[in-house]
């Protein structure tokens, strides 16, 4: 009891750690593409090189992003505009179809999506998500390609953005509001000393599958910057 009481006096002042859900990570647009390399003779994407502001995915030629930090994100979320050439007649949706691939700073493969058109459009914006879950590495580059097109089926990109996406899960936020406070606290103390689980939105910090004092110590020590 005393020692509850005394974690209750030492956090009453109140700091927040906020859930960082979305963070836009890496941007290509027909302003903002430093850093990025179209593998045409390898050339890094500038203002006098970008073709009418689009890039042509096709056969070997494909767009890699700058590296990129996920910041520990469970996933990205990767958002294209893009445009076809319907017109031609030998133009196939399948083979204009895009691939992302997530390659480490070594050039190496760490996963790969295939996002299949099943129809013809002449302009799509569509979004990918990608786990990283299973990706040790935090440093990534993003390269769109489309292996299987010729030239009639070319899809040219006209706009990426990537963004990171975490849980929204804070740590130490027992209570579910978005901030780690001294209310958190409260809830998981309320629950051990007098059984009501009433504001507990996330009571098992540490993933024990039970609410005990082990998980009051999480969200004190998060209360107090130290983990
Ligand atoms: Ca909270
Ligand atoms: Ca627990």
């Amino acid at each position: 009891m005393k020692k509850y009481a005394l974690i209750l006096f030492l956090v009453t002042s109140v700091f927040a750690a906020q859930a960082n859900v979305v963070d836009t990570i890496a941007l290509f647009d027909n302003t903002h593409f430093d850093g990025w390399v179209y593998n045409r003779n390898t050339v890094p994407l500038s203002s006098s090189n970008i073709m009418s502001n689009k890039i042509n995915l096709y056969g070997d030629y494909c767009l890699t992003s700058p590296l990129m930090d996920s910041g520990g994100a469970d996933s990205i979320s990767i958002s294209v505009k893009t445009h076809s050439n319907i017109n031609a007649s030998s133009y196939n949706p399948t083979q204009g179809s895009p691939t992302f691939t997530l390659i480490d700073a070594n050039g190496n493969e760490l996963t790969s999506v295939f996002y299949k058109f099943e129809d013809a459009q002449e302009h799509r914006t569509f979004t990918v998500t990608m786990d990283l879950c299973d990706i040790e590495a935090t440093n990534f580059k993003l390269q769109l390609s489309c292996r299987d097109a010729n030239l009639n089926s070319a899809l040219a990109i006209r706009e990426v953005i990537v963004e990171s996406l975490s849980s929204g899960i804070v740590v130490g936020d027992a209570d579910g509001d978005g901030m780690v406070t001294s209310a958190d606290v409260t809830v998981l103390y309320n629950y051990l000393l007098n059984n009501d689980s009433s504001g507990i939105a996330n009571g098992d910090q540490d993933g024990d599958g039970f609410i005990t004092s082990g998980d009051i110590t999480i969200v004190y020590n998060t209360l107090l910057g130290s983990k």
